[in-house]
């Protein structure tokens, strides 16, 4: 199986490029982000709870995101391979991404980071922001909290696949096409 984690901080490209790889790999497309927000379009518990943390910028509860992506595991048992989008975001995820895929027989093939200076990503979310409606892109305090989230609590998840050897470096700058081009170049090498 092919598992790859799309890491990178907010508004990195890691949704962006998510859709151009599943297609081309065939594999499922897991993001937190996404699932959390249908969640927050169907009115559930869960979604009200969530609405109220992604707004201000902080992270769920490392127990709801978990509990989504293996939901998500046990209702794809004949998948090819998952893109990790937005998960693991704190170093109790990746753990619990290990024993998740370990139940299955499977690991996390690589994690492959893009790299965006911070006035980069706060041009392209304040961008997003007026046109997708995402309130939490709107904002720019909760842009700033969000990159600074991202530096305390998910930063470190990279030490987690650079001790197992599966870290891998991306320039996240330039077109889309070009970021793309460079992705499949270090996916391909793990073929
Ligand atoms: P996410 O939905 O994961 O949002 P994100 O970090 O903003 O990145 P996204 O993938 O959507 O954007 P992309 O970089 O592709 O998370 C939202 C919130 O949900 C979090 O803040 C958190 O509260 C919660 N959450 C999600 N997962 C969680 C978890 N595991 N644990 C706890 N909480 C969790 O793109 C951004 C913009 O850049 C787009 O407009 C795109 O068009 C543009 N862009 C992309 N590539 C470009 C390029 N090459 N050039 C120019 N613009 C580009």
């Amino acid at each position: 199986m092919l598992n790859l984690v799309l890491f990178g901080p907010p508004g990195a490209g890691k949704g962006t490029q998510a859709v151009k790889l599943l297609e081309k790999y065939q594999l499922i497309h897991l993001s937190t982000g996404d699932l959390l927000r249908e969640q927050i379009a169907a009115g559930t518990e869960l979604g009200i709870q969530a609405k109220s943390i992604i707004d201000k910028g902080d992270l769920v509860s490392d127990q709801i995101v978990i509990g989504m992506i293996d939901s998500k595991l046990k209702a794809n048992q004949n998948a090819r391979g998952f893109i990790f989008d937005g998960f693991p975001r704190t170093p109790a995820q990746a753990k619990a991404l290990d024993e998740l895929l370990e139940l299955r027989g499977t690991a996390v093939s690589a994690m492959i980071f893009l790299e965006v200076g911070h006035d980069e990503l706060v041009a392209r979310l304040l961008n997003r922001g007026k046109i997708s409606g995402r309130i939490d892109d709107q904002n720019i305090s909760v842009i700033e909290k969000r990159v600074q989230v991202y530096a305390k609590e998910t930063a470190p998840v990279k030490d987690h696949y650079l001790s197992q050897s599966k870290f891998v470096s991306v320039k996240g700058v330039g077109s889309v096409d070009e970021i793309f081009n460079a992705l499949c170049h270090e996916i391909d090498k793990l073929l």
